[in-house]
């Protein structure tokens, strides 16, 4: 009897609070079966496009590396590029989904820089040409990064998406596909 009000008061909550929410685990690997981390995960719900404004991110300059290396972020996100080397740095980006430069410069800069546009960003520095990053901004909530497991986790609510996995080295910006999400769900995929 106890089970049967649990689950009605159960159904009746869902009803009020609106549809079930699964954790999707996606679980990236390489043409050799190898894990690839910090590969880029983002599902669209093919409702409107939806930017952050509010958002913000930080991409360290250090040791002569863009930290992290990849980053995703919703468009609409402003990222400031400070610069904890002791010597200066010049970063900029040719990349169609944002241009921009800051010239030669220590410390951090008085302006994040904002993303508004979908696509890939490729960092650079004028100064060091090992100097290589990647941002990755999308314009859907649901997003995340592979660990060294080549795994990543994102809550959905139940229904329909197409999901893109992108890579640093994956010529084609994404692979789309389709998935049902119903409940906690594994979603493998393997990149070129
Ligand atoms: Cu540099």
């Amino acid at each position: 009897m106890l089970t049967i009000i649990k689950r009605t008061l159960f159904a009746i909550a869902m009803t009020f609070f609106g549809i079930a929410h699964a954790d999707v685990t996606v679980i990236v690997s390489n043409a050799a079966g190898i894990p690839v981390a910090d590969a880029v995960v983002a599902f669209y719900d093919g409702k409107t496009p939806v930017s952050n404004p509010n958002a913000k991110g930080k991409i360290v300059q250090k040791n002569k590396m863009f930290n992290p290396k990849v980053t995703v972020v919703q468009t609409g996100t402003s990222i400031n590029f400070p610069n904890e080397d002791s010597f200066r740095h010049h970063v900029y980006s040719f990349s169609p989904a944002k241009k921009f430069e800051l010239k030669l410069y220590s410390g951090v800069p008085t302006d994040p820089v904002l993303f508004n546009q979908a696509g890939l960003v490729t960092l650079g520095c004028n100064i060091h040409d090992s100097m290589v990053g990647y941002i990755y901004i999308v314009d859907t909530p649901f997003f995340a990064k592979t660990d060294d497991k080549g795994r990543a986790v994102v809550k959905l609510a139940e229904g329909q998406y197409t999901y893109q996995v992108w890579a640093p080295g994956v010529n084609k910006p994404a692979t789309e596909q389709k998935v049902n999400i119903e409940g906690a769900t594994e979603v493998k995929v393997s990149i070129p």
